[in-house]
């Protein structure tokens, strides 16, 4: 279903828009499974390594990451190649979430390759992300074209697991000068000064879509269980994207005006497999 006027016009406003309730376990249930698959092929490779002793078979989809990450004292960063999958390509083209993309984009979609899985651990460092807007991250390249983030929690969050934060407005600033902290961009200037931030509890169903020039952050992960989400990005199809695709290819996942150019999964994994340079570097945003 696409979103409402009310729904479009605040995220022309304000920068992002939440919608409530607009995906269920056939959507959510795949991508956790290969999200559980990836964390299983990891604890074999530690289990081989003799970096862990148990493989902590028996626990869940939100202990088991943190059961082994306590083992090695090691954190999980962001995560596109270990879980490239048709469980993430069949989210990108679900319905529910493509409706989201075309009330903020138009029906000419593009999915950009850069998804990312977020194993936020309790108290993880690496994963507490500062202020940023995603076009510091992108670069010079990325300001002529529109991209839209949607934020999906895997399970509820709220302040206490690191729930995301907005700044409402700042879609209006344009892009503000940053600096590296050693691991993350923070912006050069105290953004909460200028304008007061907005912690965005949701619950598994529901969608955040915001545009990269909105200041978003997540906050410490202080429960006991790792806080999985993912988020989408697309953009309209036509901009040059080379920039983003030589790493992260994407592909057409919707058009009225030639629905026979919508790419496929077997497509896309070929474009992944063709010699580009996929990696799980910090790029993301
Ligand atoms: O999931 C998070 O904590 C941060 C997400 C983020 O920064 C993004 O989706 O651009």
């Amino acid at each position: 279903m696409l979103l409402s006027e009310e729904q479009i016009r605040h995220f022309e406003d304000w920068g992002y828009v939440v919608a409530r309730d607009v995906l269920g376990d056939a959507e959510l249930e795949p991508v956790r499974a290969a999200i559980a698959a990836a964390v299983d092929d990891k604890a074999h490779e530690l289990h081989a390594e003799k970096e862990i002793v148990d493989l902590y078979e028996t626990a869940s989809f939100t202990r088991r990451l943190v059961k082994i990450s306590q083992e090695t004292g090691t954190e999980a960063f962001s995560w596109n190649n270990q879980v490239f999958s048709r469980a993430i390509y069949d989210l990108l083209m679900a319905p529910a979430v493509l409706d989201v993309a075309e009330s903020l984009l138009g029906p000419e979609l593009t999915v950009n390759g850069d998804y990312w899985v977020r194993p936020k651990l309790p108290g993880g460092r690496l994963t507490t992300l500062p202020w940023h807007q995603d076009s510091g991250y992108y670069g010079p390249a990325s300001l002529a074209v529109p991209i839209l983030s949607l934020w999906i929690p895997l399970v509820d969050v709220d302040e206490r697991n690191g729930c995301l934060k907005v700044i409402p407005g700042s879609n209006k600033w344009g892009l503000l000068p940053s600096q590296s902290n050693g691991t993350h961009l923070e912006p050069t200037e105290d953004v909460e000064a200028r304008a007061e931030p907005k912690s965005l509890p949701m619950r598994t169903g529901d969608i955040l879509a915001f545009g990269q020039y909105t200041f978003h952050a997540s906050g410490e992960n202080s429960s006991e269980e790792v806080r999985w989400s993912i988020d989408l990005r697309y953009s309209p199809t036509g901009y040059d994207m080379e920039w983003l695709f030589e790493r992260y290819p994407g592909f057409i996942a919707r058009s009225r005006k030639n629905p026979n150019s919508v790419e496929s999964w077997e497509m896309w994994r070929g474009y992944r497999q063709s010699g580009r340079n996929v990696t799980d570097e910090p790029v993301q945003v």
